[in-house]
């Protein structure tokens, strides 16, 4: 294959979801999807199924800075991609690593809890991500709730002070963009926010899907993420992954007893024309 035609490569900083709802394997799925090779890098290791997580067991953080850099040394990749990081020393870990690579974007996804509400990151750890890795973040991709978690003052008991004011303060710690996603407020349709530092870029209206699904954020960040890689400005590629991930939420699946994942090749399982449904 001559260099040129390669696919444009995103390294993961992610945590193994075994179900293939959530984590590095929804990542892996949707850069694979949109056409872009994965580098996967570990954080953490998950028992959990489609309901739940039971158990986290952090990768040492010596061991995510190695399998990072022996990649890095031999390739160049076009986007980075951070999830669950499982760890303050990941953070540093990563923050030390991407501040190499200043040129290359960066998608954040701070996972910080389930969709059962299992707590994910510590408040050391939210604290961690704020320092280290939101000054080189490209586009923090919080639901409403991180959203309030990273940027609410909880020292001072401060009352919400609306999702642009979070937005602005996330900008003023650093990222460059910050896209809040409207799925847990109450409102008719779901509207995602994409903030910059003169306040709001653009906002999408999707319709709000009746199911509850598993790893719908780890696929939009990861479809942002391909997109970027792919050349594509930030408000057209957060467009486009919001395009993307709505299909895959419409044609998620319900493969046990918790949730519906998103069904990230909904495309190859699509009938072709003639063909029965
Ligand atoms: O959806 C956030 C998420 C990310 N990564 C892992 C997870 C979850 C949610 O459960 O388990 C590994």
């Amino acid at each position: 294959m001559p260099q040129d035609l390669l696919p444009p490569i995103v390294m993961v900083f992610a945590a193994s979801d075994p179900s293939g709802g959530a984590g590095l394997q929804a990542d892996i799925m949707t850069l694979s999807s949109m056409g872009c090779h994965p580098l996967s890098v570990v954080t953490a290791l998950t028992v959990q199924d489609s309901a739940g997580v039971e158990d986290v067991l952090a990768i040492d953080a010596d061991w995510v800075a190695d399998q990072a850099r022996a990649l890095l040394e031999d390739m160049s990749v076009s986007a980075f991609k951070v999830g669950m990081v499982g760890s303050v020393e990941n953070i540093a870990a990563i923050a030390e690593i991407i501040s190499d690579y200043p040129d290359i974007p960066l998608v954040l996804d701070p996972v910080l809890s389930s969709g059962r509400g299992d707590e994910l990151a510590s408040e050391d750890m939210i604290s961690a991500l704020r320092e280290l890795l939101l000054p080189q973040t490209t586009l923090l991709t919080p639901n409403s709730i991180e959203a309030r978690r990273l940027a609410l003052d909880e020292s001072n008991d401060e009352d919400d002070p609306g999702l642009a004011e979070c937005a602005r303060r996330l900008v003023g710690a650093g990222a460059e963009y910050v896209l809040i996603t409207g799925t847990h407020e109450h409102t008719p349709q779901v509207v995602n926010s994409l903030y910059g530092e003169n306040g709001l870029v653009r906002a999408d209206a999707w319709e709000r899907l009746p199911g509850s699904y598993h790893g719908s954020g780890c696929t939009l960040a990861s479809a942002i993420a391909a997109n970027l890689a792919n050349g594509l400005e930030i408000a057209e590629a957060v467009r486009d992954a919001q395009d993307y991930t709505w299909q895959a939420l419409e044609n998620g699946f319900r493969p046990g007893m918790g949730q519906y994942l998103p069904d990230r090749f909904f495309w190859a399982r699509e009938p072709e024309p003639g063909e029965d449904a």
